[in-house]
C-alpha cells in the first residue's frame, strides 16, 4: 500500500464529496449528520502511465498500481474533543493514517448551512486544528499520568518519556500541534504509540466551486497562505464538479474536465502533494507475469526496497539489476538497447532507489 490518508474538517464542509471524487465510492452525502458510526474507507489506485507502457510493451498478464487509502470521517465542531457532535468517536479511525487530509470549504452556497454561518477558512481551521489539539492532549495527559509515578522512582526510560510528555503538552496546552516540539531525534519514537494526530503531516484542501480556479479567489487564496505559513502544501479541489465527474464513464472525463476547465483531476493533485509532503517515490518492476509499481520512502537503500516485495528478497539480496524508465523510452523501449547504451546497471546494497527505477532484484535463500 502507498499510504493512508484520514479526511477531517467541519460539517458539511464537503469531505464526503471530495472523498466520492477521489475514490469513485459513492458514499452517502450528508450521511454523518445522522447517528452513522462507520466510517467511509476506500482504496484507489494510483494513475501512472509509465506503468501501463511497461505492461503493454513486456505483455504483462496483469498490471498492478500502488495503491492509497481514503478514510472519511463525520465533521469535527468546537468541542468534539469533549464529547461535542458525533465526530470524537470517529477520531480513533484517523489515529492510524499516515496522513491527515484537512478538507476547508472555500465554495459559497446558501444551500449548504455552515457551522459557524459564514465561510471563512482561515477561522475554520484554527476550531480544527484546536480539536484536534485538545484531543492529543487528553492522549498525552492520560499517559503522563502513569509515567509520573515510575519517573518519580528514577527509572531513566520512564524519566526521558516523561520528558518528551511534557514538552509535547506545554504544545497543546496552548493549542499548537505536538510536531512543532523541539524533541531530540531519539525521542520521537518514545511517543509512536500514542498515535498523535498533531504530529502527523498535514494537507490542505481548498473545497472550491467553479470559480474557485481563479488564482485570487479570495478563500482559497486565504486558506493557501495559512497553508504556506505552516509549510504544509495546499491543493485546490472542486469536489461537487469531481464528484460528478468520478461517476461518469472514464471515456467521458476527458471532455467534462475540459468543459470546467481542469487540467488535472483532483486525486491526481492530491496524489502529487501527499507524496511530496511525505518524502515518498516509485519503483517500478516489470515482467510477463506482472508489471507493478512500489511505493517506498526517499532515500530507501536496495536491500529494503527488495523487502517491500518479499522478505525473502532483502534477507538474501545478492544485487540489484536496474535501468531507469526514462532510459528504456530513450532507448526505444527495447532492453536490449539499454543494456548496448550501457544503461543497464547492477547496483549493490548501498545503491539508493531513484524514481522510476525498473528492478530485477538478484537474491538467494
Ligand atoms: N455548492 C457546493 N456544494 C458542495 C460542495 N461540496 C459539497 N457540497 C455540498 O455540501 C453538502 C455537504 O457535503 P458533504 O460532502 O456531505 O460534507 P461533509 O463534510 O462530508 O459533511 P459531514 O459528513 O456531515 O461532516 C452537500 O449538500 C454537498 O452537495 C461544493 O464544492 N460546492
Ligand atoms: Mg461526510
Amino acid at each position: 500500500m502507498g499510504f493512508s490518508c484520514g479526511i477531517v474538517g467541519l460539517p458539511r464542509v464537503g469531505k464526503t464529496s471530495i472523498f466520492n471524487a477521489l475514490t469513485a465510492a459513492g458514499a452517502q452525502v450528508g450521511a454523518f449528520t445522522g447517528a452513522s458510526s462507520d466510517p467511509n474507507i476506500a482504496m484507489v489506485n494510483v494513475p501512472d502511465p509509465r506503468l501501463d507502457d511497461l505492461g503493454r510493451v513486456n505483455k504483462s498478464r496483469k498490471i498492478t498500481p500502488t495503491t492509497l487509502q481514503f478514510v472519511d470521517v463525520a465533521g469535527l465542531v468546537r468541542g468534539s474533543s469533549k464529547g461535542g457532535g458525533t465526530g470524537n468517536q470517529f477520531l480513533a479511525h484517523i489515529r492510524e493514517v499516515d496522513a491527515v487530509v484537512h478538507v476547508v470549504r472555500c465554495f459559497e452556497d446558501e444551500n449548504v448551512v455552515h457551522e459557524d454561518v459564514t465561510v471563512n477558512p482561515v477561522r475554520d481551521c484554527e476550531t480544527i486544528h484546536l480539536e484536534l489539539a485538545l484531543a492529543d492532549l487528553s492522549t498525552v495527559d492520560r499517559r503522563r499520568e502513569r509515567v509520573l509515578k515510575l519517573a518519580r522512582t528514577g527509572d531513566a526510560q520512564a524519566k526521558r518519556l516523561l520528558g518528551a510528555l511534557e514538552a509535547v503538552k506545554a504544545l497543546l496546552d496552548e493549542g499548537r500541534p505536538a510536531r512543532e516540539a523541539q524533541l531530540h531525534k531519539e525521542d520521537w519514537p518514545l511517543l509512536s504509540d500514542l498515535n498523535l494526530l498533531t504530529v502527523k503531516p498535514i494537507l490542505y484542501v481548498a473545497n472550491v466551486d467553479e470559480t474557485g480556479l481563479a488564482p485570487d479567489h479570495p478563500h482559497a487564496s486565504a486558506l493557501e497562505a495559512l497553508a504556506t505559513a505552516e509549510g504544509a502544501p495546499c491543493v485546490r479541489i472542486c469536489g461537487k464538479i469531481e464528484a460528478e465527474m468520478a461517476a461518469l464513464p472514464e471515456a467521458d472525463r476527458a471532455e467534462f474536465m475540459e468543459v470546467y476547465g481542469l487540467q488535472e483531476s483532483g486525486l491526481s493533485k492530491l496524489i502529487h502533494a501527499g507524496f511530496g509532503l511525505l518524502d515518498l517515490m516509485t519503483f517500478l518492476t516489470a515482467g510477463e507475469d506482472e508489471t507493478r509499481a512500489w511505493t517506498i520512502t526517499r532515500g530507501t537503500k536496495a536491500p529494503q526496497a527488495a523487502g517491500k516485495i518479499h522478505s525473502d528478497l532483502e534477507r538474501g539480496f545478492i544485487r540489484l539489476e536496474v535501468y531507469s524508465y526514462d532510459d528504456w523510452v530513450a532507448s526505444g523501449r527495447d532492453e536490449k538497447k539499454v543494456k548496448e547504451k550501457g544503461h543497464w546497471r547492477s547496483e549493490g546494497k548501498e545503491y539508493v532507489m531513484r524514481e522510476g527505477d525498473v528492478c530485477l532484484f538478484r537474491f538467494n535463500v
